[in-house]
Formats: structure tokens, sequence, C-alpha cells
């Protein structure tokens, strides 16, 4: 029985008992139905508890069940039921009390909480609103702005925060049942009537004739290009306007359109596909991880002291190791603003920066790193360089620690083979900044220890990142794919698009930022060494052209104030370059192309169409368990929109595998570049009518 009723005295208790998260589904909204009916119809009982058993309340609807229509009770009859109930009903909240569970308390007389409960309404990161009356009883309770900002951002809020702002009447120290059992009485002594959310009345005239308008904008710019923060701007304006019930109703009729969108089904692929990630193929559930209690960093850079801030925030001890005492003081310094730029922001007090610092030990000497677990090593990206510090781990590190590279391109094969112990060797590729992105890419060596992977999975998510396992090929998931994308975008450049109009064309399409502006933020000298150091196609060193002339010219991007854009003193804005364009049109003279007119379309096909065939040749080559894996990389480590569900989501929801074949094979015959050869894969699924999921 998913919903149960028991009696304490006077006072019945409904229990919803769903595993795992007590999502609401058909059976539970029946079960609550059938409980509610019971309890009203049983004279002893006075008054009700909701509650829910496990680790948390409801949290929220069943996702599992959008996709496949409605059945059963809706929310709406099981609001009205509890709202309407003549008993008292005080809501038990402990755990996560998201979306629909939530949307549920508001419609009971009272809710108590747990002080470690967060209460929250994250529909919007599934691309929907609250449907089940959150966007017209919040604002009632918490006022209009503050619920408006809660909805839109889906962000959950701390129970005692959640008092402070009225949506729980009281936080319950010790024994949570007996506490909401001991509320209800409370509230059978004060007697009728009870306060219902619905009757809370707005005024009007409180809010600002623009308000909502500027939220309008506000949210354009903020929630760019996303349709469900506009419709919930809608929802909670209807609250001001209209009177309850319209109001629910509009509600139901703004959710219903959002349902339909393509963003809820990207959004919710995406909400799938992170949960996915850490299941993988072939890894015996048994498998038990390595303890890790204690961590090294090699190399105290950007990003190995941004990697050592991870541990240090999870409260990991961390050995922080360079080559001089300059180098170690300067990443200490660095590691010290960042934490002190977060302290500024009020993210931090100054005890907690000092207890982070603290968990970071700097040394010079490798034997310092004996008694590490796990060792990551983030020194110069060359294999000389690698080879040395893992011989030299090799004769340091304990039995049993675990080897990790955060090499962007090398072969983790290679890098294993440096050592006595390859099966302990594994890459941990974090993304820069490594203390804010999300992505971890776990490499998988082809010796790599099965507990040596879960191990890193284990420890991806205490420090807050999203584990993906890669195998091991040149730039893994990611970079391999960057790769085409820019090269793309290069040559369009150089075939009479302007950076600015690429950039323009990425942008609007929801990356954060366009291939230029973000190869300027980068540093181009990155690309200019790794050109020089490898084997290049005249295509793929056609592609480079202009990033060469243009580092030649010392034009190395941001930190050199120029770029592929020019930038005033002291400013991060990219500003179209004269000198870049007499650059562009030396090496388009140099290479005999006379500049034609490009159409935005083109660019989005070019670059993002070369960037999924090289997801699917991934796929293909086993590189990657899943496409949602890929989509997970993207979102995560290179901002692709996550309302556009991923590359491989978009490419199969938004244009399909039989168009994208055709598009690339129409490229494949214009220009013969060897990666418009469509993946294999991709042959094979439009062939078989399959679809990336199947695989
Ligand atoms: C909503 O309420 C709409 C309403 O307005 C009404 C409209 C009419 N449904 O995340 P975890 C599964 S929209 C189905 O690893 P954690 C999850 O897939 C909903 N399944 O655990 C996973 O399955 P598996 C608004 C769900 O402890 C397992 O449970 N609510 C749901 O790290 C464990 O999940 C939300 O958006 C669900 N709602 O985190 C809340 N939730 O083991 C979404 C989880 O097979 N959920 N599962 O992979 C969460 O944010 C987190 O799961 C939570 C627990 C914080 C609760």
């Amino acid at each position: 029985m998913v919903v149960s009723l028991s009696r304490q005295g006077n006072v019945g208790i409904i229990t919803v008992d769903h595993p795992p998260v007590n999502a609401i589904s058909a059976a539970v909204r029946a079960g609550i139905l059938e409980a509610l009916a019971q309890a009203q119809a049983d004279g002893a009982l006075e008054a009700l508890v909701l509650a829910a058993s496990g680790r948390t309340f409801m949290a929220g609807a069943d996702i599992t069940e959008f996709a496949k229509g409605p059945a059963g009770p809706t929310f709406h009859e099981v609001c009205q039921a509890l709202e309407a109930a003549p008993k008292p009903i005080v809501a038990a909240l402990h755990g996560t009390a998201f979306g629909g569970g939530l949307e549920l308390a508001l419609c009971c007389t009272a809710r108590v909480a747990v002080p470690s409960a967060q209460v929250g309404l994250p529909e919007v990161k599934l691309g929907i609103l609250p449907g089940a009356g959150g966007t017209q009883r919040l604002p009632r309770l918490v006022g209009v702005a503050a619920a408006l900002d809660i909805i839109v951002s889906g962000d959950p809020v701390a129970a005692p925060q959640a008092a402070k702002a009225g949506v729980v009447d009281a936080l319950i120290e010790g024994d949570l049942l007996a506490g909401a059992v001991a509320y209800a009485q409370s509230l059978l002594a004060k007697g009728q009537p009870y306060r219902r959310v619905r009757d809370i009345t707005i005024d009007p005239e409180s809010i600002p004739a623009d308000f909502f308008a500027a939220a309008r904008a506000r949210f354009a710019k903020e929630r760019r290009n996303q349709f469900a923060p506009q419709k919930i701007v809608d929802a909670v304006e209807a609250a001001v306007v209209l009177d309850i019930d319209a109001g629910l109703e509009r509600e139901r009729a703004l959710i219903a359109e959002c349902f339909v969108h393509p963003q809820a089904r990207a959004l919710q692929h995406v909400f799938f596909a992170e949960r996915q990630v850490a299941k993988i193929p072939n890894l015996a559930k048994e498998t038990q991880s390595r303890p890790i209690a204690k961590v090294a960093i090699i190399g105290a850079g950007t990003m190995g002291g941004g990697i050592a801030m991870n541990f240090a925030n999870a409260g990991i001890p961390v050995t922080l190791l360079e080559v001089s005492a300059e180098g170690l003081e300067r990443g200490l310094g660095v590691v010290r603003k960042n934490y002190e730029a977060s302290a500024a922001k009020g993210k931090l007090t100054a005890a907690q920066v000092e207890a982070r610092m603290a968990h970071i030990t700097p040394t010079l000497a490798y034997s310092d790193l004996a008694d590490a677990d796990l060792i990551i090593e983030a020194v110069f990206e060359t294999l000389d360089v690698k080879r040395q510090v893992f011989q030299e781990l090799d004769k340091v590190a304990k039995a049993g620690a675990i080897l990790a590279s955060n090499t962007s391109y090398l072969s983790i094969d290679t890098i294993a083979q440096y050592t006595t112990r390859p099966a302990d060797v594994v890459g941990l590729h974090f993304f820069s900044p490594a203390n804010v992105m999300r992505l971890l890419e776990i490499v998988r060596g082809e010796k790599t220890a099965p507990d040596v992977l879960a191990t890193s999975l284990e420890l991806a998510r205490r420090i807050k990142k999203i584990g993906v396992v890669a195998g091991n090929c040149h730039g893994f998931i990611g970079n391999r794919m960057l790769e085409g994308y820019g090269r793309e975008a290069n040559l369009l450049v150089l075939e009479g698009a302007s950076p600015a109009q690429v950039d323009k064309v990425l942008f609007d399409f929801g990356m954060p930022m366009g291939a230029f502006a973000m190869s300027d933020m980068a540093g181009l000298d990155i690309g200019y060494r790794s050109r020089k150091e490898r084997q290049l196609t005249n295509l793929q060193a056609r592609a480079g052209r202009v990033g060469d002339k243009l580092v030649e010219a010392g034009r190395l991007g941001l930190k050199s104030g120029a770029g592929f854009y020019d930038y005033a003193p002291g400013s991060r804005t990219p500003m179209p370059s004269d000198a870049t364009a007499q650059i562009i049109a030396q090496v388009q003279a140099g290479e005999g192309i006379s500049a034609r007119k490009i159409d935005d379309q083109e660019i989005l096909e070019r670059c993002f169409f070369a960037l999924v065939n090289e997801g699917l040749k991934i796929l293909g080559e086993g590189m990657a368990y899943r496409a949602s894996d890929i989509d997970i990389v993207y979102i995560n480590g290179y901002g692709f929109p996550a309302y556009r569900g991923g590359p491989m989501h978009w490419a199969e929801n938004a244009i399909g595998l039989k168009t994208l074949l055709e598009r690339l094979q129409h490229y494949a015959a214009q220009t013969g570049a060897p990666w418009w050869t469509p993946a294999p894969l991709l042959e094979r699924l439009v062939s078989e009518g399959r679809s990336l999921a199947s695989i």
C-alpha cells in the first residue's frame, strides 16, 4: 500500500510510502484521496497529519508519468480534497518537499518541518511550471516577488528560511511526527476557522504597475530563450489579477503549454540522463570503491589549485605539490583570492575561508604524497612531463593509491605504462575553472580497474561534480567533439563570415559565448602550440591559419587585450577588430579563397553538425556508453543549453537523424573533408529506423 492511514488518539496520520522519493504517482494520488475519505468518515478523528516515510516527504509529481499522459485522479482533485477537508491537516515535512509535494502541503492547514528539510518548486528545471496550485498559493503566502524568484529559480529553500518566509509554520526539533501531532492538537485547541492559503488575498495595488513587464524583460535576459520562466510570470500575474479558482484554471492552461513545448521534453531528458550517467554497464553492483580520505594534487597552477579547492570544499585534506616555493606560493595565493572573492559575495564566512585553506597542505617533496589515497596530476600537457611525474609517483605512492591524470588529450594508456600499476591509473579531466565547472570526465584506460572507476564516480558525487565515463581517445568526449566545432567556425570565417557573425549565431542558439570569444578567453596560444606539435592535414592547417597569424602578431586573446576581437583596456567585451579583418583577408588571399556571403543557417549547421557527427563516431566506437552521457558532457562542461537537451538530443529531436545524415552527406560532397563523412552509426540508425536511445 503506497498510502496508509494510522491513528494517534484523535489525530489520523496519512503516510505516503513510495520509495525512493515518494513521487506522487497516480497510485499515490488515489491513495491520498482514499485515506482522506476514510479519515473524514471516521468520527474519532478530529485532525490529520500528512507525512511520508523514508528519506523524504513527497519530492514532486512522478516525472516518469509525464510522457505517458494523464491517468488516475488529477493533482487538482487531490488539492481540492485536502483544501476542502473540514478537519485541519498538518503537513509534516522532511527531506525535500519539492514540486507537487510542496503544492499538496500548501493545500493543508499548516506545515511543520524538521530544520534539515528543504522546500522548493523545481518544475522550471523540467521545462514546466508548478501545476498543482504552486503559482497561485505561494504568492499568497510569501508575497509576489519572493514567490516569483523561488519559482523561476527552482532552487530549494532551507526549512529555517522557509519558516521565516511563512511557508513553514513551525520547525520541529526532534521527532517530526510527534511534533506534527502536537501541532494538530494546537490547531484544534485554537478552533475554527482554520486558515487556508487560498483565502489570503493579494492587493493588486501593492504590486508596482511595471512589475510583470520588468520580470519578463529580466528573465528574457537571465533565462535567455527559455519558455517556462515566461509562462511562470504569466501564472504569477494571474494570481494577482484573477481570483483563486480562475487563477488555478489559468495555471493549468499554462502548464499544458509547457508540457507540449520541446524544452520540457529536453529538460526531462536531461533529468534522467543525469541519473543514468552514473550507471556503468558491466560494472558489477558489488564493486567496492576504495576509501579516499586524503588527496594529493601535483601542480599548483590554475588547474591544480582549482582541483584542490574541490576537495578542500568537501572537507577532504589535500596536499598540493609544486616544484618551486614561488610556484606554490603563487598557487596558494590564487586559491585564497578565489575563496576571499566568495566571502566578499557573502557565500562563505571568514572562518570558512580559513577552514578551507587549512585543508590544503603545500609541499615541495614527492615523499609527502606517500599517504595519499588519490593523487591527481595537473602539470604541463606533454607526454614527457607526464612520464617524469608518473615514474616518480610509482616510486612514492602507497599500494592501492589511485593515480590520476588531468590530461585533456593525452593517452591514459600511455601514461599508465609509465607505472608498474596501470590498473590504478585513470583520467580525471576537470574543466576550467575547476572549482566551478560541474563536469568531470572520468577516462577509463584499457587496464583501469573496475573499483578505480567506481571510486572515481563516487568521488565525483562527493565533490558535487557530475562524473561521466569516457573511453581513451584523443580529446576524450568533450574536446574531441569541440575540435570539429572550432574548426568549422574558423573555416566559415575564412570563407567570408566574420567572427562576430559566427559568434552571434552560436550565442543566439544558446551557447554562453561564441567560439571566437571563447578562444580569446582561453588564450589563442594554446591552440597555436597544439597545432605546432601535431601533424595536421592541409584542411586542418588551413582552419588554424588565422589563429596562427593572430598569435604571431602578438594577439593572444583577452590576456593580451586583443585576439580575434579587440578589447578596450580593462574591458572583457569583445569588439570587432579591423586588424583581425586584415589578417583574415591576407589568409584568404594566400589560400586563394574569395569571400562569400554566408547565411546563419549554414553557420549553425556546420558548427553543430560537425560536433554531433563526432559525437556519433565516439558513440559508435564505444568511447561513450550512451548518447545521453554525451549530452551531459556538453551541458556541464561546455555550456550547451540544457533546454535543448544536449547536442545529441537536439540532433535527434530538433533536426532528425535522417535530415542530419542528408546534411552531412551534403557537406561531405561539397568540401571533401573527411570529418563530414557520416558516422557509420548514424547510417545504421537511419537505415534501421532506430533511435539513439536504442543503442
Ligand atoms: C511536479 O511536481 C509537477 C507538479 O507541479 C504537478 C503538475 C501537475 N519522479 O535524484 P536521485 C528517481 S514536477 C520520478 O538520484 P537524490 C530518480 O530518477 C517534479 N522519479 O536521488 C532516481 O531513480 P533511479 C518536481 C524520480 O537523493 C531515484 O528517484 N520535483 C523523481 O540524489 C533517486 O533520485 C522534482 O523535480 C520524480 N519526481 O535526490 C524533484 N525524483 O534510482 C526531482 C527522483 O532509477 N528530484 N526520482 O535512477 C530530485 O530533485 C531529486 O531526486 C531529490 C533526491 C532531491 C528528490
